[in-house]
């Protein structure tokens, strides 16, 4: 099993100097970063290169996470909407690729954050999005990378709440490179079980997200880790496990992940560090 964090813990916007991350990770004894997709649309394929050249001398697995905007919704009613995604996941792949990165998760069949301000409809809204995860599968294929369904909270999305509705959708989806993220955040709202929900996902369980109820690092709540231990052995689970708290508010990540108060307690970024040291040593120690 291996472990990581997401960047995001100690920044404000979907994007940052992951060359910073991948050291600081690697120093904290990580042996993931997860980053965030929307910046490397843009990058140039020198900034690639250097990323992908600093993870590898860092010994450092990236990963990426994905909130897809609203013009580049695979499910949306708007056919030129679906294509736009479709071609943003193309020219993403094809920097992903580039970047030696095999993983990326999220809510890739839809948008996020959601709008309930508009009318939901489940089912048209699942079957484009089972269609646009078939289409660009078949990319992502080719460039030997697996995409990862995050099952969420009611609050963030109208999709996939369970870990039932998860494992339906990618069976539906039926493409071997496409499996289910689950996250100890959303599952804790949604589930009955959450080793029940572990099991239910088995075979097609592909990336973990953990952290506690309030989003604060692994060990600082009330999370069942051993019963989430007990089933990821049952299950034989040897993918990544990746850490994503969130504790400090402000900018678009504050916003999109709604931290109204400062769950650091003024921390600084020393205090984060030591604390994402602990988290690491938590976490293997209770999960591996
Ligand atoms: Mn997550």
């Amino acid at each position: 099993m291996k472990f990581g964090i997401y960047y995001a813990y100690w920044e404000k916007e979907w994007q940052a100097d992951y060359k910073y991350y991948i050291k600081k990770v690697a120093k904290l004894g990580y042996d993931i970063l997860e980053i965030a997709a929307t910046p490397i649309v843009d990058y140039s394929d020198d900034q690639i290169e250097e990323i992908k050249n600093c993870a590898r001398e860092n010994g450092i697995t990236l990963t990426v996470g994905h909130g897809p905007s609203k013009e580049h919704n695979l499910s949306s009613t708007d056919v030129s909407i679906r294509k736009k995604g479709i071609e943003f996941y193309e020219t993403l792949f094809d920097k992903l690729e580039k970047m030696d990165v095999h993983l990326i998760g999220g809510a890739l069949n839809t948008y996020w954050p959601v709008n309930y301000d508009v009318d939901v409809d489940k089912t048209g809204d699942w079957n484009r999005g089972v269609e646009g995860i078939r289409e660009i599968a078949k990319i992502a294929e080719e460039k030997g990378i697996t995409l990862c369904i995050e099952v969420m909270n009611r609050f963030e999305t109208y999709l996939l709440n369970t870990a039932e509705e998860g494992v339906k959708f990618v069976q539906e989806v039926d493409a071997p490179n496409v499996k289910v993220l689950l996250d100890t955040f959303h599952m804790n709202i949604e589930e009955d079980s959450i080793g029940g929900a572990i099991r239910t996902a088995g075979k097609y369980l592909g990336h973990m997200h953990i952290g506690e109820s309030n989003r604060k690092v692994p060990g600082k709540g009330h999370l069942p880790w051993a019963e989430i231990h007990e089933a990821l052995n049952d299950i034989g689970y040897d993918n990544a496990v990746v850490m994503e708290p969130f504790e400090k508010m402000g900018g678009k990540v504050g916003t999109d992940i709604k931290v109204w108060r400062d769950l650091s307690d003024g921390a600084s970024e020393q205090a984060l560090d030591d604390r994402a040291r602990q988290a690491l040593e938590f976490s293997r120690y209770i999960l591996a």
